[in-house]
């Protein structure tokens, strides 16, 4: 009989600024709402919720924000398993993790920081998780289904001009021998890879926070013990800001989807973008928009 054994998910980003893209009103409500959904269907499957990094979006976030989390985790039957992603950081540095909010939490006893070799559903797998930084260690012991959890830049599709080759997940799965899964978070186009017994989950955003992700649907992921994955749509919204005009706007797509598109990997990120926003001719209020986005991205 199959059963349930852990409910994934990562980038919850939660924060009290809110995002450009987004309405003010509500903007609290729908990281509650987003909590509500992952909280209830952990409890249901009776399984822990295992967040793969970037529960904040800052490494210092608000009370109010602090204390939302608080109030949700503490309904979770069944507890939380977390490691740190940059955003959770100071200076993104884990040698900061004292003065983050993500320690707050762990102060709490709600969160199990970083859980080594735990064992999911009497030993029917175990879940190994490291932070942000940290080396995919060799294993300590043999596990039978061991998993990793992880806070790294894992793509299938270069998700940015310059993405470092060892985020591809064909470099990924060299380090994976000793594991039969592993979890990410960080890129934040989710997506389910899988090699012959092995799979690569990298969980995404779990709220729309970007106009970059206007379109995209987030999802938790419930794992079960044949290692197959239920994948369940979080609660989405159709209702942006718009703030930019036709025009501006038109531009952004074309920034997006070029963007998407392969480019010269030999500059950096940053020169790659200056460079293609002269190319596209871009407006100033595309400009200020792209480098803002650039700005929340970094920190
Ligand atoms: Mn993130």
């Amino acid at each position: 009989m199959t059963e349930a054994l852990a409910l994934f998910c990562s980038d919850l980003h939660l924060t009290s600024q809110v995002p450009s893209c987004r309405e003010a009103f509500g903007w609290l409500g729908a990281q509650e709402s987003m909590l509500q959904v992952l909280i209830d269907t952990a409890n249901k499957a009776d399984v822990p919720l295992c967040i793969a990094g970037d529960i904040f979006h800052k490494p210092k976030e608000e009370p109010v924000v602090e204390s939302l989390i608080i109030r949700m985790l503490n309904k979770l039957k069944r507890g939380c398993y977390a490691i740190p992603g940059q955003h959770d950081l100071p200076g993104h540095s884990i040698k900061r993790i004292q003065e983050s909010s993500y320690n707050v939490l762990v102060q709490t006893g709600l969160v199990t920081h970083c859980p080594q070799y735990e064992p999911l559903k009497q030993q029917q797998a175990v879940l190994h998780s490291i932070p942000y930084g940290a080396e995919i260690p060799f294993p300590e012991y043999v596990y039978n289904n061991l998993i990793l959890m992880a806070h790294q830049m894992v793509y299938t599709v270069e998700p940015f001009p310059g993405a470092p080759e060892s985020g591809n997940v064909s470099a990924i799965y060299k380090k994976l021998k000793h594991y039969r899964m592993a979890v990410f978070g960080d890129n934040h186009q989710g997506f389910i890879h899988t090699k012959k017994d092995k799979i690569i989950l990298n969980c995404g955003v779990a709220i729309q926070r970007t106009r970059a992700e206007i379109d995209y649907i987030p999802h938790c992921y419930l794992l079960l013990s044949d290692f197959t994955i239920k994948k369940m749509a979080l609660p989405t919204t159709t209702k942006f800001v718009k703030k930019v005009d036709s025009k501006t706007d038109e531009q952004f797509n074309v920034f997006i989807s070029t963007l998407r598109e392969k480019q010269e990997v030999s500059l950096s990120f940053r020169e790659n973008l200056k460079k293609m926003l002269e190319q596209i001719q871009a407006d100033q209020d595309l400009q200020d928009m792209v480098w803002n986005i650039m700005e929340e991205c970094n920190e």
